[in-house]
């Protein structure tokens, strides 16, 4: 069984902010395993790519000047169930209705700066994996943790 793997990205606004070891702490202390993580400066097309699913909305365009606008630290995160949770962990797009406890709800203000990405399903992962990562970049171990936080 292949454990779950799910695509973070924290966002320019996340990266100037200097919230990156926040919002990782937020990952790692539940217990999820970092299996990539880079740091680039997407072009705007690669931002394109990313957001395909949204090209038609009005805001598009400026979103991918965003998140060309800067780093971004993009990341693979690994764990059981770790797509659903990893977007329990973000809270809602619009920080305004994002939860308390949630990174964006701690952290955010409104929704066009609002920080992280996450994968919203087991085929966006599998896509997004496969846009920011080769292979090779995904590491496999086995960390010491596992034996402690699951059973
Ligand atoms: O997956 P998530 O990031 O929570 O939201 P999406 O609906 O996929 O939208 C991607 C991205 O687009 C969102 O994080 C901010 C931006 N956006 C926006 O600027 N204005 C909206 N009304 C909706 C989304
Ligand atoms: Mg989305």
């Amino acid at each position: 069984l292949q454990m779950e793997r799910t695509f973070i990205a924290i966002k320019p606004d996340g990266v100037q902010r200097g919230l990156i070891s926040e919002i990782i702490s937020r990952f790692e202390r539940k217990g999820y395993k970092l299996v990539a993580i880079k740091l680039e400066v997407p072009s705007k097309s690669f931002a394109g790519k990313h957001y395909r699913d949204l090209k038609d909305r009005p805001f598009f365009n400026g979103l991918c000047n965003f998140l060309s606008s800067g780093p971004v630290l993009a990341m693979v995160w690994e764990g059981e169930g770790v797509i659903t949770y990893g977007r329990k962990l973000i809270g809602a797009t619009d920080p305004q209705k994002s939860e308390p406890g949630t990174i964006r709800g701690d952290l955010a203000i409104v929704v066009g700066r609002n920080i992280i990405h996450g994968s919203d399903g087991p085929e966006t992962a599998k896509n997004e994996i496969n846009l920011w990562f080769k292979p090779e970049e995904l590491t496999s171990y086995t960390s010491n943790q596992e034996k402690w936080a699951i059973s």
